[in-house]
């Protein structure tokens, strides 16, 4: 094979050690267990394979006739002829099955510690087909309400438990940890300890109707200061409008048939059943990772959710044009 043949052939595997939904990623102390643990798994089960498949071959190579004796009815025995060769075949293996278990065990009491002492507590909620999100949910003056991202400060571990408002969803940031399961009526959890700031992507990983693929979470690492930053203005109630345009759609959106089921704090918008949107406009993405953040897409999904998200529970309203101008013209304040 030549240089440039290797080269394309590893282009792949690569590309792979990079992006924002990377499970080899290795930026969470869980994902980089895990993947250090992968590869134990992989070098040893591989050594192993290769010298089980090189020893078939040699035997089947130089096959005899085994050791037999006949019996005084003149049945023939064979018996098995116990050889240096082989204890060590059976101690190699002995000692490789062993060394894995260790590895396991040792990677589970590290994530057990990590989960033994977090500092930052997170309520997640999954729903068909986007994330309910909120920080320190038993401290109503620290309470945090967002959807479909996660902000997390980087080197310190966040407790974040899980439920369903509905069929079983799966929680999954690949980059920082594995997988786990929501189930309806049962809480569950994770442990998240993020090693490097950056910007990742979760997805659901359990299969929870048409619109799965696009249930997906925008996290963002960032360093304690710019952590505790965001979190203070996701403190505040929404900032008030300021010119006549907004002031127009504040009114439609308080008022008409966004505010029964979406909550604005400050305002007398107060749904709980629908993505908490005091703070919409800071996010990265719209309708739970299914469209950038920006104006065009603001008009088209609110102009018509149905056609971006087909099945999502966010009716189509039929607004006028100039209903929605103001309402997109608000929507954008709510940074
Ligand atoms: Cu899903």
């Amino acid at each position: 094979m030549t240089r440039r043949a290797w080269i394309l052939g590893l282009i792949p595997f690569l590309s792979a050690c990079e992006g924002v939904q990377n499970a080899m990623g290795g930026q969470g102390a869980e994902g980089s267990r895990f993947i250090t643990l992968f590869i134990s798994f992989a070098v040893v089960c591989t050594i192993m394979y290769l010298l089980i498949s090189g020893a078939l071959i040699a035997a089947l190579w130089r096959r005899r006739r085994p050791p037999h004796t006949v019996d005084e009815r003149g049945h023939h025995r064979t018996s098995v002829v116990v050889t240096p060769a082989l204890i060590g075949w059976m101690a190699l293996v002995f000692v490789g099955l062993t060394a894995l278990t260790v590895a396991s065990f040792f990677t589970d009491r590290s994530n057990a510690a990590d989960a033994s002492k977090p500092a930052l507590t997170i309520k997640m909620t999954a729903n068909q087909w986007w994330w309910d999100v909120e920080y320190s949910p038993n401290d109503p003056s620290k309470t945090v309400r967002t959807a479909n991202e996660l902000h997390l400060p980087v080197g310190i571990p966040v407790h974040v438990k899980l439920q369903s408002n509905d069929v079983i969803h799966s929680f999954w940031v690949p980059n920082l940890a594995g997988k786990q399961d929501l189930i309806p009526g049962r809480m569950t959890d994770a442990t998240l300890l993020p090693r490097k700031i950056g910007l990742y992507r979760g997805q659901c990983a359990e299969f929870c109707g048409v619109q799965h693929a696009q249930m997906a979470l925008d996290v963002t690492v960032e360093s304690l200061a710019d952590f505790k930053r965001w979190y203070a203005a996701q403190l505040k109630p929404a900032a008030p409008p300021t010119t006549s345009l907004q002031s127009a759609g504040y009114n439609y959106v308080t008022t008409r048939e966004c505010s029964s089921c979406h909550n604005i704090a400050g305002t007398p918008a107060g749904g709980q059943i629908a993505p908490d949107l005091t703070h919409f406009a800071s996010r990265r993405s719209i309708a739970a990772g299914a469209l950038p953040m920006n104006k065009g897409n603001l008009y088209g999904w609110i102009a018509d959710p149905q056609s971006q998200k087909p099945g999502s529970k966010m009716p189509t309203v039929g607004l006028k044009s100039d209903e929605l101008h103001s309402v997109v013209a608000y929507l954008e304040t709510l940074k």
